[in-house]
């Protein structure tokens, strides 16, 4: 029988030769448990985060826009599934994730306090929030933990089509009439920051990531992709002809990246310690829904355990 520090020899070993870890193999506790809070705290995001989405459907201004953003609130709710799955094969209850979330123990991203005042916001939505959980979710495509890896596929390429939908809704707004252009200016002063936040802390304050880098959890550093998510996002707001709210955002020839502004640390963590413009709005909408949807669960189960009786009397 191998000793802990022999399994955690050959666990390092896996990871480093490229091979995912799956749900069967042995891994360190800190490593089920990081995978637990990384992958709950995405699936309440995708959950949490058709609110402020889900707040337009009743208002698109076409057919057309309407069906497209109630499609993608929809693949909002897949992901969540897939996700919840994923981390069910650590050990863990949906149940119990969820109550987590309920009595505001588990985080959610923090992007998603913040209101959606006009439909411009969500093609701010579509074209940031997306574009920077894209970034982020490259990379996750190739987690260590096999579950966690291949959920992201799917997602992954859900996101781009969102991510689209966002852009377009944008580059209608800021080629039409001045009031729109007004509009989509308005959103993305609203939501850079906020979206530039959603990488997480700085890496000299990001409390997992040397430990999530070195079992391959995490592929890059926080701010790593905060800046590969600005290199790219500034061409398309000059392509749109709208100004990203940053008078220090600069060229930088030598490092061949963007400088940028400032970011408001204190804002970020207000809203993740749950003082954001919209937490507890967020949180008691997620609540009632779960509550109301309790005959759902309560039938589904009740099907599925008439099903097995029948199979077991055949
Ligand atoms: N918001 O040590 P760090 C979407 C927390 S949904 C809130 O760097 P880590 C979409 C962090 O949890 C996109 N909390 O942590 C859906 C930790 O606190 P705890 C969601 C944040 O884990 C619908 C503490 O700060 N994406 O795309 O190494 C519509 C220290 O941070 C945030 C994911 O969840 C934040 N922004 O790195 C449209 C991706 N940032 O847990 C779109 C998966 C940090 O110790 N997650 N914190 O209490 C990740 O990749 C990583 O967890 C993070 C943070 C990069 C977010």
């Amino acid at each position: 029988m191998l000793s802990n520090e022999e399994l955690e020899k050959e666990f390092q070993a896996k990871i480093d030769a490229e091979i995912k870890i799956e749900p069967k193999d042995w891994m360190p506790e800190a490593y089920r448990k990081t995978l637990i809070r990384q992958i709950s705290q995405h699936a309440h995001s995708e959950v949490v985060g058709m609110l402020p989405e889900g707040n337009w459907i009743t208002r698109a201004p076409s057919l057309r826009s309407k069906v497209i953003l109630l499609a993608k609130v929809q693949d909002e709710a897949g992901h969540g599934l897939y996700l919840y799955s994923a981390a069910e094969t650590l050990g863990v209850d949906r149940e119990d994730l969820i109550e987590e979330l309920h009595t505001g123990k588990a985080k959610y991203s923090s992007i998603f306090n913040y209101p959606t005042l006009t439909w411009a916001d969500i093609g701010a939505i579509g074209w940031l929030v997306d574009g920077a959980a894209i970034a982020n979710q490259v990379m996750l495509c190739r987690t260590s933990y096999g579950p966690y890896a291949r959920a992201m596929v799917r997602i992954c390429k859900e996101e781009s089509f969102h991510q689209r939908q966002g852009y377009e809704i944008m580059l209608k707004m800021a080629k039409g009439t001045p009031e729109q252009k007004q509009m989509a200016q308005d959103a993305l002063n609203r939501w850079w920051w906020p979206s530039l936040m959603m990488f997480g802390p700085p890496d000299d304050k990001s409390i997992h990531s040397a430990q999530s880098l070195k079992w391959k959890i995490k592929r890059q550093t926080n701010d790593e992709l905060r800046q590969e998510f600005i290199d790219k996002t500034v061409k398309q707001a000059e392509y749109l002809g709208l100004t990203i709210p940053d008078p220090h955002l600069k060229w930088n020839e030598e490092r061949q990246h963007y400088d940028f502004g400032p970011i408001n640390w204190e804002e970020f963590y207000q809203v993740i310690n749950g003082n954001g413009p919209c937490n507890r709005q967020r949180l008691k909408a997620r609540i009632k829904a779960h509550e109301e949807g309790a005959w759902v669960r309560e039938a589904a189960i009740a099907y599925a355990e008439k099903k097995q009786a029948k199979k077991t009397a055949a």
